[in-house]
């Protein structure tokens, strides 16, 4: 709908409020029947990149081509295979894949489908082997309880070894559940509304977040969220991590 100009996005120093009414779909190399919706990069201030990939059945999402550039992807719906050196067929909703850096692989839709893909540029540690792919189902990961409230519920989609230098969490509030504390942290997030909705406080604004909404958090962005309504809002976020913040 037409809204006079007005949307809730918003570009901030320290964030990034992207709501479904201002995407832009756009195409991308390496990517066949498919657009990409680029939310966060280092051209809005982000150390990473992450956009939502739209599948036609049978499009593909292959390597970036990109040195030194690793991969991280969720099915939000439908369906893909991954190929690499194995083939691992049929991940589904909440099936995830970690692709090393000059790692071979392409993503195949199978059905309809749409991804969120997170890239950065690995940062090797001395005396440190390098990380695996990782392929896997949210499904399958044991939920911790954040600070111990049941209510928050945390899954840990990559292992947490050094090798890595990146989490992706999905975070599930019951409704009416909050983070127990205002967080600021020198990590930065990128983060994909899942399901529900609430509350984002970001730095001095707070927002109401719901459907598809993203959210980048720059380092050091005050940062809370509170669900609202009658069911569960989940969220997928990612965060850098297991590095010294000198590199
Ligand atoms: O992992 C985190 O820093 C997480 N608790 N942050 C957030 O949900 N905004
Ligand atoms: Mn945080």
């Amino acid at each position: 709908m037409f809204e006079l100009g007005s949307t809730r996005s918003a570009h901030r120093r320290n964030h990034l409020l992207h709501t479904p009414d201002a995407f832009v779909r756009t195409p991308l190399p390496r990517l066949e029947r498919g657009v990409a919706i680029v939310h966060a990069s280092p051209a809005g201030g982000a150390g990473f990149t992450q956009y939502t990939v739209e599948l036609e059945a049978g499009g593909v999402l292959g390597a970036s081509g990109l040195m030194g550039v690793e991969r991280f992807c969720y099915v939000v719906s439908g369906a893909v295979d991954l190929s690499s050196d194995a083939v691992f067929r049929g991940l589904g909703v909440g099936g995830y894949a970690y692709v090393p850096a000059e790692v071979g692989h392409a993503f195949t839709a199978s059905e309809a489908a749409v991804l969120q893909v997170i890239e950065r540029p690995f940062t090797p540690l001395d005396g440190v082997e390098g990380p695996r792919m990782v392929v896997g189902r949210e499904g399958d990961v044991a939920g911790a309880a954040l600070g111990g409230d049941e209510d928050l519920i945390v899954r840990a989609l990559m292992p947490g070894g050094f090798e890595y230098d990146f989490a992706v969490n999905t975070m599930t509030y019951a409704p009416g559940a909050a983070l127990s504390q205002v967080e600021v942290h020198v990590m930065e997030h990128g983060l994909m509304m899942l399901e529900g909705g609430g509350i984002y406080r970001l730095g001095d604004a707070w927002s109401p977040v719901t459907g598809v909404y993203f959210i980048w958090m720059g380092p050091y962005c005050p940062q809370w969220f509170g669900a609202i309504g009658k069911r569960a809002a989940k969220y997928l976020i990612y965060k850098d991590f297991n590095r010294h913040p000198l590199g």
